[in-house]
């Protein structure tokens, strides 16, 4: 038996990354403690430069709703060098006529809402600022070998015999299939050069898709989220974004979905429990606080 091993020859003394992992713990509740300490002086959830290392870019702080109890405002930092803007899914599909939404049946109305408030936003962005901008877009290969056949089967019952891969009659291509007019990014908020597009065959990003790979590799840490639908695919993606350690950033008035009451539940999910997907602002407030980090530029 060497020394410092019992008889099944196991080491007796902790291993040294145990004390590591006790050090990061304590490190972590002590930075917790302060912050907490920090927010009740000034209810701002500061960028965490500990975390991340000094700013890259411009510190800007936005005003967020009902943090962190529903009535109550705060604000969020963020450093506009670390933070993305993800605009989900503005595609004929979704928001269009002969779409994919459309031959379901749904109000193109409430789709289409946040065209404008997203159109807003980009414009600012676009005006010399370091945030990236990330478009994804939902759609399957032409051969459906990434579409799950539940997916298909519902989507056809649902549209009245037309389903995921099929061409409306008078539409522009096959329902939510890559490379259709249909399924593309509608001309308002069609990406410009410098901007990520991201294809994804289902409705969250985090498995289907490259953005987590892109994220890491831009060194992105604050998402600003808008798009459609908000229950659908813009939750999916915040709730994995916010699983993956993301800070995430809803505008509201950027998105939109194919049931107003969804739309107005899925804003109350996201900010109950003190925020337990992120927080919830409106396109004006983020582009105000952008506008005034980037004035001299
Ligand atoms: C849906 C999406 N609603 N982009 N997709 O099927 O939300």
């Amino acid at each position: 038996m060497n020394a410092g091993t019992n008889k099944k020859n196991l080491p007796t003394s902790p291993p040294p990354n145990k004390d590591f992992a006790a050090a990061r713990r304590d490190e972590m509740l002590n930075r917790v403690e302060k912050d907490y300490e920090e927010f009740k002086k000034t209810r701002t959830f500061n960028f965490p430069t500990w975390l991340y290392g000094p700013p890259k870019g411009k510190i800007f702080k936005v005003q967020v709703e009902d943090c962190p109890r529903f009535g109550e405002d705060a604000y969020v930092e963020f450093d506009s060098a670390r933070t993305a803007f993800l605009s989900i899914d503005m595609q004929v599909d979704f928001c269009g006529p002969k779409g994919y939404v459309d031959t379901m049946g749904y109000d193109l109305g409430l789709t289409s809402a946040p065209i404008k408030s997203i159109h807003y936003v980009l414009n600012t962005l676009r005006s010399g600022t370091d945030i990236k901008v990330i478009h994804t877009r939902e759609g399957h290969l032409p051969d459906l070998s990434d579409a799950p056949y539940n997916k298909l089967l519902r989507s056809k019952i649902i549209g009245n015999g037309i389903g995921i891969g099929e061409a409306p009659k008078g539409g522009m291509g096959r329902l939510l299939v890559r490379g259709e007019k249909n399924w593309d990014i509608i001309d308002d908020l069609y990406p410009v050069e410098g901007e990520y597009v991201v294809d994804k065959a289902g409705k969250g990003a985090f498995g289907q898709s490259n953005l987590p790979l892109l994220l890491k590799n831009l060194g992105i840490t604050h998402l600003v989220v808008t798009g459609i639908t908000t229950d659908v695919c813009v939750h999916t993606i915040m709730r994995e974004a916010n699983d993956n350690g993301y800070w995430c950033l809803l505008l509201k008035d950027g998105t939109g979905a194919t049931d107003y009451s969804n739309y107005q539940a899925a804003l109350r999910q996201i900010k109950m429990q003190g925020g337990v997907f992120g927080w919830v602002s409106e396109s004006k407030k983020f582009v105000d606080a952008v506008r005034s980090a980037f004035k001299d530029q």
